[in-house]
């Protein structure tokens, strides 16, 4: 990255389709590859029970932190292309998909529009984002509170660390 000044952004990723540690591992060699973007840090890999529509796949989740120069809306740019290179699918609202990546925060920006809304809305309430996200950033504030508040006032039954899926994207991704 150049000069400019470096913004710390935090993404959450996840899926249910197809073979998602190798999806991890992709999404994050480009984002780590994209000019105006350093990737800082990234969560174990945890295995998650599907939120939202209960009869489907359990969900692998991991977060990610990155170090960008970009605006956050060229970074949602950049994670929309990345996940549609992936072929993303979302059949159903709520449903299966191979792979999302949302912004969970950029900054300390507060964004409120129909496509983009950081922090992302429902942080707060998902075990299986806060989950991720305290391991590489407890302390970060949103909303009112530390993640790792958040995390303890969650729901966080069923969710686990998939040690092989957290040793693959580890393997692959010379991140801590
Ligand atoms: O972006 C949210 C996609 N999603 C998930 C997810 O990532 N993990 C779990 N466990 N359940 C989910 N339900 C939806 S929708």
């Amino acid at each position: 990255m150049g000069d400019e000044r470096a913004i710390e952004a935090a993404l959450g990723l996840g899926g249910n389709v197809g073979d998602v540690a190798a999806a991890f591992v992709h999404a994050l060699s480009r984002l780590a590859d994209a000019p105006g973007v350093r990737l800082a840090r990234i969560s174990s890999v945890y295995r998650t029970p599907p939120w939202g529509k209960l009869d489907q796949p359990a969900f692998l989740n991991m977060a990610a932190l990155v170090e960008t120069t970009l605006p956050a809306r060229a970074l949602l740019a950049l994670c929309l292309e990345i996940e549609q290179a992936l072929g993303r699918r979302r059949l159903e609202r709520w449903g299966p998909r191979t792979l999302d990546i949302d912004i969970l925060t950029w900054g300390e920006a507060r964004i409120d529009e129909p496509d983009l809304e950081i922090p992302h809305p429902r942080l707060a309430e998902r075990a299986f984002v806060l989950a991720p996200l305290a391991d590489i950033a407890p302390h970060m504030q949103v909303g009112g509170r530390e993640v790792g508040e958040w995390l303890a006032r969650a729901d966080r039954a069923g969710i686990e660390v998939d040690a092989e899926a957290s040793a693959r994207v580890r393997g692959a991704i010379g991140v801590a």
